[in-house]
């Protein structure tokens, strides 16, 4: 059954994930079409393009310890709380977040992890390859679950040799590494005191060190994709494709900044991708009170994510983010980790768009967004399991655009390629809001029929009367 966790009624009193029991509270709202995928771990399916784009990026990073099996159910503990995750942050919002329970969610990310696995303390550089969970649009290059590689170096100041600094020893590490040989503009200093401030335990030689050695590394990653995409492309068998590649202008990227709570300086990486700038990974140097919470309080270092989706989109020019779930031989069949090759569409099947027009109730609550009875603004980390959970105000009935997104997502799978907000509209009189989705239905593997889109259609329009209560127009 699907239960989205509006109605009381049809949740089950408890979930269960490989094996572990969940109870569920007025919190939950995973449906059942995304607890179908935890099972499918496409970063560890051999031969899959998103295996095959993480152990591409895994050879970038010698000797670090490659970790590829935690499991996906973690608390809002570690999930939001051990990165210092203010209360009212959005991303805890149940709009965002898939929850097995007031405690327990469906990792958003794989940063969920660092704090354990620096508590573990196995070794200075580790990768985390993980399935994770958001809820979002529906579109070509958004899926509600999607992979993120997490990477980590840090360094011990108490471990430093005699007569040199940290940041010395940094720098040396630094120089072992090769020069990517590619332009980059990276136009802002390394910290800067409003924007991108240096973190009170850290000097500003410190901070430089991390930052290039951070830098470097994953430069190096975007310039062993790129010189694979390049060959995968040369080898094709569409004279098209090796003609583009031999014409192909120089790879360009940019470090831009950016803002995560558990790290400081950040920034993102983009690469400049048919006409346009795409941000493929976060970073940034790790929060001190992270690595205190973890028992790691002298070590010093850097973090990233880098979504696994969009590198190997890059790398074969797969069109549609649905086609890694496919299990269509047509798909599965043209990827092998031992040869690189471009991805050949199979014909693409025609479309059905449908528009659905409706009036939202007419007492819309307040946002539903978490909100903490104190306001606190600390970015410094609370304990895992912490207080940050129990202050939180009991969930609202609000319709969120994520609410639409997940009816189509629960009524037509994958059959949906993208649902558009086309129109909206307030009432000048009465004050209500109407609002008009576009949704545009395609399979990747057949030809829709007429009746199967008007059926898919129909069930989204009752479910968002029955679960929001809208009035259809
Ligand atoms: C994060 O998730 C941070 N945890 C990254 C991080 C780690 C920062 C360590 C600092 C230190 P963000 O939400 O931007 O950040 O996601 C990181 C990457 O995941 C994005 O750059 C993108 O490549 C990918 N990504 C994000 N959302 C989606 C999505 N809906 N579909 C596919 N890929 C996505
Ligand atoms: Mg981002």
């Amino acid at each position: 059954p699907n239960y989205s966790g509006y109605l009381m009624d049809s949740r089950p009193k408890e979930l269960t994930i490989h094996g572990k029991s969940y109870q569920t509270d007025s919190w939950t709202n995973v449906p059942s079409t995304i607890l179908e995928t935890v099972s499918r771990k496409l970063h560890q399916q051999d031969n899959h393009p998103i295996s095959i784009t993480r152990k591409l990026i895994e050879s970038r990073f010698p000797g670090y310890q490659h970790h590829n099996d935690f499991f996906p159910v973690v608390t809002v503990g570690q999930n939001f709380d051990s990165l210092g995750f203010p209360l009212d942050h959005p991303g805890r919002s149940r709009t965002d977040t898939y929850y097995i329970n007031k405690h327990t969610v469906l990792r958003t990310h794989t940063s969920a992890h660092q704090a354990d696995v620096f508590r573990a303390n196995t070794s200075s550089g580790f990768t985390i390859s993980a399935d994770v969970y958001r809820r979002d649009a529906i579109d070509r290059s958004h899926y509600p679950v999607f992979h993120q590689m997490e990477g980590a170096m840090t360094w011990d100041r108490n471990a430093v040799p005699e007569g040199k600094t940290l940041a010395q020893l940094i720098w040396e590490d630094v120089e072992k590494l090769p020069k990517p040989d590619i332009v980059v503009e990276d136009p802002n200093p390394t910290t800067h005191p409003e924007r991108n401030p240096l973190q009170k335990p850290h000097t500003q030689e410190e901070a430089e060190a991390v930052a290039a050695h951070l830098k470097r590394s994953l430069e190096n990653v975007v310039v062993e994709i790129f010189s694979k995409a390049k060959e995968a492309a040369a080898a094709s068998t569409i004279d098209e494709v090796r003609n583009q590649a031999q014409s192909q202008e120089p790879l360009k990227v940019r470090w831009i900044e950016a803002y995560f709570p558990f790290t400081s300086p950040s920034w993102e990486l983009e690469i400049f991708w048919q006409g346009d700038w795409l941000e493929v990974l976060g970073c940034g140097v790790i929060s001190q009170p992270l690595l205190d919470n973890a028992d790691a309080p002298s070590r010093v270092g850097w973090a990233f994510g880098i979504g696994l989706e969009r590198i190997a989109m890059l790398l074969y020019e797969i069109p549609d983010i649905r086609l890694f779930w496919s299990k269509d031989s047509r798909f599965l069949s043209q990827f092998d980790e031992k040869k690189i090759c471009r991805f050949v569409p199979f014909s693409k099947y025609p479309a059905a768009p449908r528009d659905v027009a409706f009036w939202l109730p007419k007492v819309v609550p307040q946002d539903d967004v978490v909100t903490a009875t104190a306001s606190n603004t600390s970015t410094s980390p609370s304990p895992a399991g912490g207080l940050a959970s129990e202050a939180a105000a009991a969930p609202t009935l609000a319709f969120h655009e994520n609410d639409i997104m997940e009816i189509v997502r629960s009524a037509a799978g994958d059959s949906v390629e993208d649902v558009t907000l086309v129109d909206e509209f307030t009432h000048p009189k009465t004050g209500r809001r109407s609002l008009c989705y576009r949704i545009n239905y395609r399979s990747l593997e057949s030809t829709l029929t007429k009746e199967q889109a008007n059926d898919m259609h129909d069930k989204i329009r009752q479910e968002l009367v029955s679960k929001f209560g809208v009035e259809l127009r």
